[in-house]
C-alpha cells in the first residue's frame, strides 16, 4: 500500500545547505519513492546536546512509497552515511540527520523505529516547516494537527526562522 511519508532533514556542521540539497537529491533518485513536496529552509536554535552548537538548517521533505518502514529507515541511514555522517554523542552537532517522522497515521514502537517520531510533537525546528507542507496531518497519539501541536509549544522554544 502507497503510504505518505514526512522525513525531517536537520544540519548544523560544515555547509549545511548543501548537505540538505545533496540528501534531497539522493531521496529524488531513489526509484522506490517519489518526492512530493518540499518545505522552506528554516534556521533553528539547537535542541539538546552541547553548548555552543551553531544553529541547524531543517527542512522537512514529504514522500509517498510502498517500503514498508523498516526499508524506509534503512535509506535514510545509507543517505546519512553517503553525505559523511559519522554518529558521536547523542543530540550532538551533525552533517546531515534524516528521521521518519511519520508515515500516514501509523504507530510503532520497536527498538529501531518509533513512529511518529517520539520527540516530533514537541519540535518546534520540525513542526514549523511541516506545517507547510502537510498542515492536515493529525497525530494519531495526540489527536492534533500540525497547527494545534505548534499552539501547544511554549514561546521560548519557538526559536527559528524562515530562511527561503
Ligand atoms: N529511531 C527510532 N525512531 C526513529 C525515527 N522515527 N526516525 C532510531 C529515525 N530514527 C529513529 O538516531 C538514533 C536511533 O533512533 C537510530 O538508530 C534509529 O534506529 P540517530 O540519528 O543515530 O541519533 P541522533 O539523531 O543523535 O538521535 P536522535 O534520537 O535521532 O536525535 P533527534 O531526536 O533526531 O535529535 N535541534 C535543532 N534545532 N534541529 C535539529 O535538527 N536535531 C537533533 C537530533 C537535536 N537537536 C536539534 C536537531
Ligand atoms: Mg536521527
Amino acid at each position: 500500500m502507497t503510504a505518505l511519508c514526512a522525513i525531517g532533514l536537520g544540519a548544523n556542521l560544515g555547509d549545511p545547505e548543501s548537505a540538505l540539497e545533496r540528501a534531497i537529491n539522493l531521496l529524488r533518485l531513489n526509484s522506490n519513492l517519489t518526492v512530493t513536496a518540499l518545505s522552506s529552509t528554516w534556521l533553528t536554535e539547537p535542541v539538546g546536546g552541547p553548548s555552543g552548537q551553531n544553529w541547524y538548517f531543517n527542512r522537512v521533505v514529504m514522500l509517498s512509497t510502498d517500503l514498508i518502514p523498516l526499508q524506509l529507515l534503512a535509506i535514510l541511514m545509507e543517505i546519512e552515511s553517503q553525505l559523511g555522517r559519522i554518529r558521536r554523542e547523542r543530540w550532538g552537532p551533525r552533517l546531515i540527520d534524516l528521521d521518519l517522522l511519520f508515515r500516514n497515521q501509523d504507530t510503532l514502537d520497536s527498538p529501531e523505529l518509533t513512529l511518529p517520531h517520539p520527540r516530533l510533537h514537541e519540535r518546534a525546528f520540525m513542526l514549523f516547516p511541516l506545517r507547510e507542507v502537510c498542515p492536515e496531518w493529525v497525530h494519531p497519539i495526540f489527536g492534533l494537527n500540525v497547527g494545534e501541536l505548534l499552539l501547544r509549544l511554549p514561546p521560548s522554544t519557538l526559536q527559528v526562522q524562515k530562511l527561503y
